[in-house]
């Protein structure tokens, strides 16, 4: 068995111990959550109470489980239709908090919390940093993002309720964050997949190793990563790195997260109950298969969300987990499903490009994805940053590379793709989310 801080076998650990709940005491108190957040949310909510008037459903009809099938789906876009505060279940006087994440069409979402809601949050957060082997008395150094969007916060009460030391660094200043990081002492790391790249990175160039620093542990989220890029990580910097999932509608990050097998995320269903259904006809899927993840949040009085649509693709992992915890597993989100770019016909999703490079050697993750129309026909041409090292050189070497990268590329997503090899550091780096596709196609 393995052990928390000191001896504690992590089976009687406190802050894990909803992580190993009985199936039937798990499912006693799903349903009582969910009975009362759904009748919160009919009492409370116009949108819920019409959509649930229309199905001629009520609050009384939910007696199992099971009876969330009959629910409406909620969808980002009803977010935005009642921007900014229509679906607020709780009076502005009682709500603490609000964050937001910033659309792709122009207004952001808003999301609110109460005390009890942040209370929660902080519980899930501190669960998950427990399961990635954070423990009181780490420090985290914390590279997500501080302000509306939900890491930089989220992953800061969790760490402080855990009984960690949090360094509030937010994203940006690289060179700070890798001073801070070494004199400080920082034990663990917050950060998205793509900054923990650019970290790596720019410590190389400045010629610092990251394996002299006392870093254990990784904990990234917000987009998605590969295994490659996984690898990458733990050998850049010694440590172990771990996927953690979350989404603001929901609460931010905290939904779910590894645990030290990392072989899939366990979502804290106590407060999130998961579902998976096929995104075409919203039927909930046999377990174990493919489609999009729906959650409902059982415990959050500011915004319950009922059924919401994350459009997240993945499946539950039916087999039990060799860490203990009996809450369900799910794989790791590699794309969306509105991610998908469909070129000459044929699926391709962004993700698929990082894992194709990072088998390449000498060959760098970071790359762009650019989409243009020729007579017609869809152009797909990647940009792939050289290393310093391989820019300065022979071009016959950089040529075999060029090879190389275009045959990964291609017998991983089906297509050509014209691959352009560009300079060290010309593709703009992120602090948060990466900017990987620039479609043209439409314009
Ligand atoms: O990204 C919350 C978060 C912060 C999670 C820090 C983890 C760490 P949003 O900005 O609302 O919230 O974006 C949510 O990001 O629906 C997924 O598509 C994606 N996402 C989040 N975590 C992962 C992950 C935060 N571990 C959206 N793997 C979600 C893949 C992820 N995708």
């Amino acid at each position: 068995m393995t052990t928390l801080a000191g001896d504690q076998p992590e089976y009687f650990n406190p802050v894990s111990a909803p992580d190993f709940l009985m199936k039937d005491q798990l499912q006693r108190l799903q349903l009582q959550r969910l009975k009362r957040i759904v009748k919160r949310a009919y009492d409370n909510v116009e949108l819920t109470r019409n959509r649930m008037d229309d199905v001629g459903i009520n609050p009384e009809d939910i007696k199992t489980l099971a009876d969330i099938s009959k629910l409406p789906f909620v969808y980002k876009s009803d977010l935005r239709d009642t921007y900014p505060y229509g679906l607020f279940a709780s009076p502005m006087s009682e709500v603490v908090r609000l964050h937001a994440s910033s659309g792709t069409t122009g207004k952001p979402t808003v999301v609110a919390y109460t005390q009890d809601d942040i209370d929660v949050w902080s519980s899930v957060m501190q669960r998950a940093f427990a399961s990635c082997g954070v423990h009181a008395g780490d420090i985290v150094q914390n590279s997500y993002g501080y302000g509306l969007f939900t890491g930089g916060l989220g992953a800061h009460y969790g760490a402080e309720a855990l009984g960690a030391t949090v360094i509030p660094v937010s994203g940006g200043n690289t060179d700070r964050q890798l001073m801070i990081m070494k004199d400080f002492g920082a034990n663990a790391l917050c950060a998205t997949p793509s900054y923990f790249l650019h970290i790596i990175d720019r410590a190389e160039q400045l010629g610092i190793d990251l394996k002299d620093m006392p870093l254990r542990v990784g904990i990234s989220g917000a987009e998605p990563w590969s295994e490659p890029m996984r690898t990458h990580c733990e050998a850049a910097a010694n440590m172990k790195a771990y996927d953690i999932y979350g989404l603001s509608e929901i609460i931010g990050p905290g939904v779910g997260s590894e645990c030290r097998c990392q072989k899939g995320l366990h979502i804290f269903e106590d407060h999130f109950y998961p579902e998976i259904i096929d995104p075409e006809t919203g039927e909930v899927l046999p377990e174990g298969q493919e489609g999009e993840l729906v959650l409902t949040t059982l415990s959050k009085d500011a915004m319950p969300m009922i059924r919401y649509r994350t459009r997240d693709i993945t499946s539950f992992i039916t087999e039990p987990c060799e860490c203990g915890r009996t809450l369900r597993r799910i794989n790791r989100i590699g794309r969306r499903s509105d991610d998908m770019l469909v070129i000459r016909g044929v699926n391709l999703f962004p993700s698929q490009i990082e894992s194709a490079l990072l088998k390449v050697e000498n060959a760098q993750p970071h790359y762009q994805i650019i989409l243009t129309k020729e007579k017609g026909l869809d152009q797909l041409e990647i940009e792939v940053e050289l290393t310093a090292e391989m820019f300065s050189d022979q071009v016959s070497k950089i040529e075999q590379l060029q090879k190389k990268i275009t045959h990964a590329i291609e017998t991983t997503i089906g297509i050509s793709a014209k691959i352009r090899l560009v300079e060290p550091n010309t593709i703009a780096r992120s602090e948060g989310k990466a900017k990987r596709v620039i479609d043209k196609r439409e314009q």
